[in-house]
């Protein structure tokens, strides 16, 4: 849907700038004074700028709210579960495998070796959260998995030629169940 929308959204700026080039060219071929032209040109360069930077304003605050960076100074809380996870050549190593559908989870990431993409799968392979697994850092990454199911966890930096089988199956059971 979103590229589809870029994809018109592009085409409809395209055709804007055309129209703005051909009524330029147009214009360009008659005689007028320079003056009101100028200060006409100045006011309408005036309201774009303001009207750029109150749109560009209004949209960084409202997708930066969204971005997906989690909090690296945020303390695991009561009933957080915090598993260590550690990226290595070419495998993923958990502290704790025991899911349970809606608790709290806190990952600590990092890695033994090189950077790694820590990149965690729904079962649709839909991308729900990532971040890096970096040597010597720990990258904190808090998640609540909502449903039961199988899970995946992916390389998402290449690390090298066993990069693609850095894939690890979280099984997320139901609550109560077994
Ligand atoms: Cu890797």
């Amino acid at each position: 849907m979103y590229q589809s929308i870029a994809w018109y959204a592009t085409l409809f700026f395209v055709f804007l700038i055309a129209l703005a080039f051909s009524f330029v060219y147009g214009e360009s071929r008659k005689l007028k004074e320079y003056g009101p032209i100028q200060e006409k040109g100045y006011k309408i360069r005036k309201f774009y700028f303001l009207g750029l930077l109150a749109i560009m304003g209004f949209a960084s605050a409202i997708s930066l709210s969204k971005l997906p960076y989690h909090d690296q100074h945020a303390q695991a809380k009561g009933n957080v579960k915090v598993v260590d996870v550690t990226g290595l050549q070419f495998a993923w190593e958990l502290s704790d495998e025991n899911f349970i559908a809606g608790e709290p989870i806190q990952f600590r990431v990092t890695s033994k070796d090189v950077t790694h993409g820590f990149g965690l799968y729904d079962e649709k392979l839909h991308l729900i959260a990532q971040t890096q697994a970096m040597p010597d850092y720990t990258n904190k990454l808090s998640i609540t998995f909502n449903k039961p199911g199988t899970y995946k966890i992916m390389c998402l930096e290449y690390c090298s030629t066993g990069h693609h089988v850095m894939i690890k199956d979280i099984i997320v059971k139901p609550k109560g169940g077994k």
